[in-house]
């Protein structure tokens, strides 16, 4: 099957809420040799934001929504596993999580595998994160970058208080910071003061990269 049919089918799977079918595309993609994170981008992602417009606009409700979230992380799983695991001499340290009030974690598993093949290691808060925990983790860990998601419009604000939280306790220098999220830009990555931001998992790692190098 071509590289254009299974995205096909990857996005059609997350808009029918089709976890099974999810799992099997998943799977064809695999045994074709396609690129895991280009089957994920394409496709499968494709498909989630698709459904979030729909939902958006009051076409689809929650549950349908639920669903196709699940379908996308069960696919995500299968497709994860694909991925390269970096080799043992790593070359920084990242922390992150989903910033308290959100549980939107897709986005961030994706970036997380996508960090991972690149010898650094990642601490994985989870979801619906406190600032205070990810600044005691972070300290715990010794990291070299935090990074915080987050994909609603009123849990962005958390970003800014991670930002002012680390000047307060004179830390801000200690740490690189980066954010993302489908609300967050370039623009409020500049007006709260993080190090980094990136719009998809691919861009994510250049720019993890770029910041352990400037802690180097
Ligand atoms: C799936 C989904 C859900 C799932 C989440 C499941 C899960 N485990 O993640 C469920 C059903 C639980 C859910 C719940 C809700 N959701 Co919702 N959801 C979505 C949806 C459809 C897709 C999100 C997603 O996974 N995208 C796919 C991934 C791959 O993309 P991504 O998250 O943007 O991540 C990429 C980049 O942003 C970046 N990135 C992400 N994180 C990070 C971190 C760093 C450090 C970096 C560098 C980069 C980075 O890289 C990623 C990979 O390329 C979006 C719509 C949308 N268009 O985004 C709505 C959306 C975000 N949800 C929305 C809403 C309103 C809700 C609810 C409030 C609904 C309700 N009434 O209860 C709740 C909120 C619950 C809460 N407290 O968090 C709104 C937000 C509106 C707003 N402006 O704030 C959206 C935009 C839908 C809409 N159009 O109305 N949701």
């Amino acid at each position: 099957m071509s590289i254009e049919i299974i995205l096909i089918k990857a996005r059609e799977a997350i808009l029918e809420c089709d976890a099974k079918k999810a799992v099997t595309v998943a799977q064809q993609a695999l045994e074709e040799g396609l690129d895991p994170i280009e089957v994920l981008t394409n496709g499968f992602s494709v498909g989630i934001r698709d459904i979030g417009d729909l939902f958006g606009r009051g076409q689809v409700f929650l549950p349908e929504l639920m669903m196709s979230a699940q379908a996308m992380k069960e696919a995500t799983v299968i497709l994860e596993a694909a991925l390269q695991a970096g080799d043992i001499a790593k070359k920084g340290k990242m922390l992150i999580g989903t910033v308290q009030g959100d549980v939107h974690d897709i986005g961030k598993g994706i970036v997380v595998a996508m960090i991972k093949t690149q010898s650094i290691e990642v601490i994985d808060l989870g979801r619906d994160v406190p600032v205070h925990t990810l600044i005691e983790k972070a300290m715990e860990y010794n990291v070299d970058i935090i990074g915080t998601s987050a994909l609603l419009t009123t849990t962005l604000p958390e970003q800014r208080k991670l930002e002012d939280q680390l000047r307060k306790l004179g830390l801000r220098e200690k740490f690189k910071t980066m954010v993302g999220g489908a609300p967050c830009t370039q623009r409020w990555a500049d007006r709260i003061g993080a190090d980094a931001y990136a719009e998809d998992a691919a861009q994510a790692v250049t720019k993890v990269i770029e910041l352990i190098g400037q802690k180097n």
